[in-house]
């Protein structure tokens, strides 16, 4: 079994290269829920919504996020109510977060959620949460504590960030499953993704970050930050604001205590010395996920760092 942990976009695009590779039965996606928030009475589910959604082929593939093609109507009623409308649910997203939201009311957790979801769309990898229980990411900024989504999509990451808290991350238990997985995966793979907000979190739930140091097979991570810069999303602005360098290095430091291998792009040859020297081996190839046979060539890079030569068709 490859576990994963997950977060975004750039999880999901990762994904879409490791399917090509590995039959979807032996891949286990950990996914951050410390994005989830309310709408309209509704739990959305970002990260794991990216996730099936991309690997269902029903992904907007512009935006990463939402479905492709979808419509608004239900927004646009919502706003002649009075409703704020900052956060864009189409027509057929919504049936996702109603169906979640009715399964939760009716008692089911969030993992039979996940599971029930990721089977109607045809999903063969498991998709397990971080947790069951809520972890909320919200971001210490100068004008008081935001929500991840309102700091990220509602003020447009405008506002200086000064901390970052996981809230409910330790009352919050692994989802069952989450730390046998990794304990028993052939490898750990972590996405390129938010080291802090999509990465960090799932870090934050109790005896995940431990477990990872007793994973029977090799943790590997591959670098969001190419050139010091993120290819999407905040991650150089929640580094900086932590006071962490926006790099590969600095994303090395993030795992350096259970991380076997750092995998970065061939920009950042020139911090293969300094990751090394916090006793991570390296391995420098293109990171850039362009279209499917990029994302194919850097699963198996990846895989093979895992010393998975084996499952490389
Ligand atoms: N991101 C935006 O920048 N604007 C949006 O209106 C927006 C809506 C949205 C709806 C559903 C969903 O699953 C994700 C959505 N996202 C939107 C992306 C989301 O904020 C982030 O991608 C994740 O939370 C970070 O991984």
């Amino acid at each position: 079994m490859i576990v994963v942990l997950a977060g975004g976009v750039g999880a999901a695009r990762f994904l879409q290269g490791l399917v090509q590779i590995v039959p979807q039965e032996q891949i286990t996606v950990i996914v951050n829920t410390g994005d989830d928030r309310d709408f309209y009475g509704l739990h959305v589910s970002p990260d794991s919504d990216i996730v099936m959604y991309t690997l269902a082929g029903l992904v907007d593939e512009k935006q990463g996020w939402g479905i492709r093609d979808d419509t608004y109507n239900t927004m646009q009623q919502l706003v002649k109510y009075g409703n704020e409308d900052w956060f864009m649910l189409g027509d057929r997203d919504l049936a996702t977060h109603i169906h979640r939201t009715r399964l939760l009311r009716e008692g089911k957790t969030l993992s039979e959620v996940t599971e029930s979801l990721r089977e109607r769309l045809g999903l063969q990898l498991r998709i397990l949460p971080m947790s069951d229980q809520p972890v909320s990411t919200h971001i210490q900024t100068s004008v008081g504590l935001l929500h991840f989504q309102e700091y990220m999509v509602q003020r447009r990451c405008a506002d200086e960030v000064q901390d970052v808290l996981f809230a409910g991350s330790s009352a919050a238990k692994p989802a069952p499953e989450v730390l046998e997985t990794i304990r028993q995966a052939s490898a750990v793979l972590i996405a390129p993704s938010n080291p802090i907000v999509s990465i960090g979190s799932i870090l934050s739930v109790p005896g995940i970050h431990d477990m990872l140091h007793e994973a029977h097979g090799m943790v590997v991570a591959v670098s969001p930050i190419v050139g010091g810069a993120p290819i999407k999303g905040p991650a150089d602005k929640l580094m900086s604001g932590l006071g962490m360098e926006v790099s590969a290095l600095g994303v090395a430091r993030c795992y350096r205590d259970f991380l076997d291998v750092m995998v970065i792009d061939e920009q950042d040859a020139h911090l293969t010395g300094a990751i090394e020297d916090l006793g991570i081996p390296t391995v420098v190839t293109n990171t850039i996920m362009r279209d499917g046979p990029t994302k194919a060539a850097l699963a198996r890079e990846v895989l093979r760092a895992a010393g998975l030569n084996d499952l490389l068709q």
